[in-house]
């Protein structure tokens, strides 16, 4: 009887800086696409961002990219997620520095605002932008910070899915991308950042967040386009 062949080392997918995933297993039975926080707060007019005083169109830039990722990935029936950062409407979950710091800059969370109160579970601007709207049998991880593993159950629905391979989209590059990136990594899921598919409010950190992914041989995973990623995915 013929020996069942090792995965070969490194993916279908062209990535830096190796080609992802690590062990060339990818398949939608093992895979989650992550959506981040692609909330009206974080790119629409009169959200969060918006208050802040940031260029919207750095955190547009990603939503055509994000729709051709999310379109094929459903299409194939690899697992969807998507996530939304917000607060209790009573402000329960609100760490007093994170208020007042946003507060100083001019956007405070809880406050109103025209898409409701800033930042807080079911305002409008706390809203997924239609474009990327969930559809049935998604999971939704809502979270109070800026890590999607932080005081929520993302790890326990990946591990009950049997989930290795994370591909991380949507805003901000350095923040809430980068910290859930880091903590799946340390968590030891296999992730790969899609560039062309997130942004920051400042493009300089967004250009910074994929250089640090791919230090140290990939100290956080690897890094790919969305067209390298279409092209290589099963
Ligand atoms: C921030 C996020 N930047 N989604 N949140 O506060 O990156």
């Amino acid at each position: 009887m013929a020996q069942a062949q090792p995965a070969p080392e490194q993916g279908p997918v062209a990535a830096e800086p190796y080609a992802w995933p690590w062990n060339g297993d990818l398949r939608p039975g093992n895979t989650a696409l992550i959506i981040i926080d692609m909330q009206i707060d974080f790119c629409g007019k009169g959200g969060y961002v918006d208050h802040m005083g940031y260029d919207l169109s750095l955190t547009q830039a990603p939503i055509e990219p994000i729709k051709a990722v999310l379109a094929a990935m459903r299409a194939k029936g690899y697992h969807i997620i998507h996530t939304r950062e917000g607060h209790r409407p009573d402000l329960a979950d609100l760490p007093p520095n994170k208020r007042w710091r946003s507060q100083r800059i001019g956007a405070g969370i809880g406050d109103p605002g025209p898409c409701g109160r800033i930042l807080i579970r079911g305002e409008p601007g706390w809203e997924i932008i239609p474009d990327l709207a969930p559809i049935a049998g998604e999971v939704i991880i809502d979270k109070p910070g800026k890590g999607s593993f932080c005081a929520t159950d993302l790890a326990l629905i990946l591990k009950q899915r049997r989930i290795d391979n994370i591909v991380l989209t949507g805003i901000t590059t350095d923040v809430c991308v980068h910290t859930t990136m880091r903590e799946a990594n340390d968590l030891g899921f296999e992730c790969l950042l899609v560039e062309d598919c997130c942004g920051a409010t400042k493009h300089e950190n967004h250009l910074a967040a994929l250089s640090m992914v791919k230090m140290q041989g990939g100290v956080f995973g690897a890094v790919a386009s969305s067209k390298a990623l279409l092209a290589g995915l099963p």
